[in-house]
């Protein structure tokens, strides 16, 4: 009979997930958890509480490799897409701002250049993106067309073999910090995207103030008026929505993965402070309502990094569909938030400052439970999965 090999679980990995992964993603997994450790967590909280993000953090994160990590060629590393998981959930343990400027620049910017972009596209941008010396932005959403983009007013139309530009988008992040902005726009063709360098006439940001989410991250509106763009610009292939959700994709599975980062980071907050204060004369981790908190919040966390781990590995085997993305989006995005709100409530009035984690981590989820997708649109997407019939309008 085989010996049994079991040991006590542990609570900060209690399902020894690290058990599943190599010896290289957990090398990844390690070098971001550092870096987060030693250049985001002693100063996180004054940038929340501030609103910036030090511009330097994106040569920073290039020099790690981090900008279109999963991406191949072009300065990219090419790694496989659960070790690029593994970043976004270190990168999300520290803050979501900060996987989200990662997110922004090579999920979605540098991934509309490399995959729809031309060979002139990607070799102007690329490799600037992935050292960090170029930031890009990523222009879908419009005030007017947030969860339903179709509906774009965002225009260009062809003068010669130019083209001129004019709309506006809204909510976009690292907008105002952007050397390059990826915009989609319609056209007599259907839906197209554009590289449209930030610094051309005609083209203005303004940075959305009064965040109290996402507050180390830099959102804003584009404005565009009559930008006129070389022939050049336009990518090539892409037509119609498919074009920018094709990116979706891709930033959508980050967020899988990220948001049981700032899970993990607010269960371990927690379980920390429930053992050292005390009421009542014992610690509150002695009480049985607490317990149950600890223990929903170990669950969901450990099934939600499982899943972002097997969403990983369906992607690096070429099977993940989109409705896989929406249905990994959908589940951790809500359990992170569930989470945060229980962690918030165990450190009670110490919950609310920003002394903790966890109130941070908590309003940054309620813009990651809406961007990429709101709850309701991965839900709606997975209906259609299972039932066939489209429940959007
Ligand atoms: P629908 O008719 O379903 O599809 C139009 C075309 O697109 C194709 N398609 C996809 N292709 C690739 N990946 C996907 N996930 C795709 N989903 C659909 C589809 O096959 C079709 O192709 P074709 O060849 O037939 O033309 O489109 P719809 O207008 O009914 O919309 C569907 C809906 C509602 C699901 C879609 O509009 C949607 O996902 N809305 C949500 C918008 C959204 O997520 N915006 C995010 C903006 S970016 C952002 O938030 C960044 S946050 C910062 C950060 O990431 O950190
Ligand atoms: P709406 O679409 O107006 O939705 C409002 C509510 O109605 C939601 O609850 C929604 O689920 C619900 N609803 C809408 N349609 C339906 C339906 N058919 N059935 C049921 N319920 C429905 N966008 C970009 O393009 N690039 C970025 O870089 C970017 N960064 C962002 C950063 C932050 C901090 C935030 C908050 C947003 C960002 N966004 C970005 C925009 C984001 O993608 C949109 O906010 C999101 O798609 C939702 O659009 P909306 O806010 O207009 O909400």
């Amino acid at each position: 009979m085989a010996k049994e090999k079991t040991k006590k679980p542990s609570a900060l990995d209690f399902l020894d997930i690290d058990a599943l992964l190599n010896e290289e993603e957990r090398l990844i997994r390690d070098t971001v958890r550092s870096f987060v450790r030693n250049r985001i967590l002693p100063n996180i909280a004054e940038w929340f509480e501030e609103g910036v993000l030090p511009k330097a953090l994106a040569r920073e994160l290039g020099d790690l490799g981090l900008l279109g990590m999963h991406l191949q060629g072009y300065g990219c590393p090419g790694t496989s897409a659960v070790a690029y998981g593994l970043a976004c959930m270190e990168l999300e343990a520290g803050d979501s701002g900060i996987r989200s400027f990662a997110s922004v620049q090579g999920s979605l910017a540098m991934f509309a250049i490399h995959h729809w972009g031309s060979d002139e596209q990607r070799n102007t941008w690329l490799p600037r993106m992935a050292a960090g010396d170029a930031i890009g932005c990523f222009g879908l959403t419009e005030p007017d067309f947030g969860s339903n983009p179709s509906g774009m007013r965002a225009n260009a139309r062809r003068d010669g073999s130019d083209w001129i530009l004019n709309g506006t988008k809204m909510w976009i992040t690292n907008g105002g910090i952007a050397d390059v902005a990826v915009v989609w726009a319609q056209t007599d063709e259907g839906i197209r995207g554009f590289c449209v360098p930030t610094n051309i006439k005609g083209f203005s940001t303004t940075n959305i103030e009064k965040k109290l989410s996402l507050r180390a991250s830099v959102t804003s509106e584009l404005i565009m008026h009559d930008c006129r763009l070389p022939a050049g610009a336009v990518f090539p292939e892409a037509r119609g929505l498919k074009g920018p959700l094709a990116c979706l994709n891709e930033a959508r599975y980050g967020i899988i993965w990220g948001t049981m980062g700032a899970a993990r980071a607010c269960y371990e907050s927690a379980l920390e402070y429930s053992k050292n204060r005390e009421q009542f004369g014992k610690p509150i981790a002695a009480f049985q309502l607490t317990q149950e908190k600890l223990v929903n919040m170990l669950l969901e966390l450990n099934k939600g990094t499982l899943l972002a781990l097997h969403i990983g590995r369906m992607k690096d085997a070429h099977t993940a569909a989109p409705e896989h993305v929406s249905f990994g989006k959908l589940n951790n995005v809500r359990e992170a938030l569930q989470i945060a709100r229980d962690a918030r409530s165990i450190l009670g009035a110490n919950g609310v400052t920003l002394e903790y984690p966890v109130i941070r981590h908590m309003n940054n989820l309620e813009s990651v439970l809406t961007y990429e997708g709101t709850s309701e649109v991965h839900t709606l997407i997975l209906g259609e999965a299972i039932t066939g019939i489209p429940a959007f309008s």
